[in-house]
């Protein structure tokens, strides 16, 4: 049975959320973060030498990497739900979106979290960072204009793996002036499955 290794307030609400939607059974086991520090406890590095999450368990393997977590779990139990087939043309629109969030997507948002830190001292990087913010939205924006999700009308692994993204720049007010990205933030909370997974998860906030 799959076990999820499932940090609060983390990227690791994707998967569950995800598990959910498959309907399969698993296990979670939650680990909370360091009051002061907003880190890992330090169990996680039991289970992988980074010590981050989402880590799942599986068939004797240990697998990492949300990217690689959801790949593995729909080409093992989606029946064909959430992927596009690996010999049709979308199927390198899927692979390129997925690796897009943690790839791209996510850096600016990190370097925005690190640098904010740094009070007044940051202020030179600030425009870059925020340019390379906007640019990144900009691009999933375009893509999702007169569709649902990022392949068309079905939700795929991939849209999960963005909905971390999206959720992050939905709280910091990045969405007012995009409407196809609030959209699809709406399309994706409001699924059972998201719901069901905070509830077994616990609250989900980035900080
Ligand atoms: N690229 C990894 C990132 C994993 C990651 O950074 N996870 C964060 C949660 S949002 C974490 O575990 N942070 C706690 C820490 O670094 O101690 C993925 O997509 O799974």
């Amino acid at each position: 049975m799959v076990l999820l290794h499932h940090l609060e307030h983390s990227r690791s609400h994707r998967v569950l959320w995800f598990l959910e939607e498959l309907g399969i059974d698993y296990e979670i086991k939650t680990y909370q973060r360091d009051p002061e520090t907003n880190l890992a406890p330090p169990e996680l590095k039991q289970v992988h030498p980074l010590g981050k999450s989402p880590v799942i368990e599986d068939k004797g393997r240990v697998i990492a990497e949300t990217g690689a977590i959801l790949e593995y779990l729909s080409d093992t139990y989606g029946e064909g739900r959430f992927a596009p087939a690996k010999d049709s043309p979308e199927h390198l629109d899927y692979l390129q979106w997925i690796h897009f969030v943690e790839g791209s997507a996510m850096l600016p948002f990190l370097l925005s979290l690190y640098t904010s830190r740094l009070g007044d001292a940051a202020a030179p990087l600030m425009p870059r960072i925020m340019g390379e913010i906007d640019n990144h939205l900009d691009y999933m924006e375009g893509a999702l204009e007169g569709r649902d999700f990022l392949l068309g009308s079905e939700i795929s692994a991939a849209d999960f793996n963005m909905s971390f993204v999206t959720d992050i720049a939905n709280l910091q007010g990045f969405l007012a002036k995009r409407p196809n990205l609030k959209g699809f933030t709406e399309r994706t909370q409001s699924r059972d499955g998201y719901k069901r997974a905070l509830e077994k998860g616990g609250p989900y906030r980035f900080v």
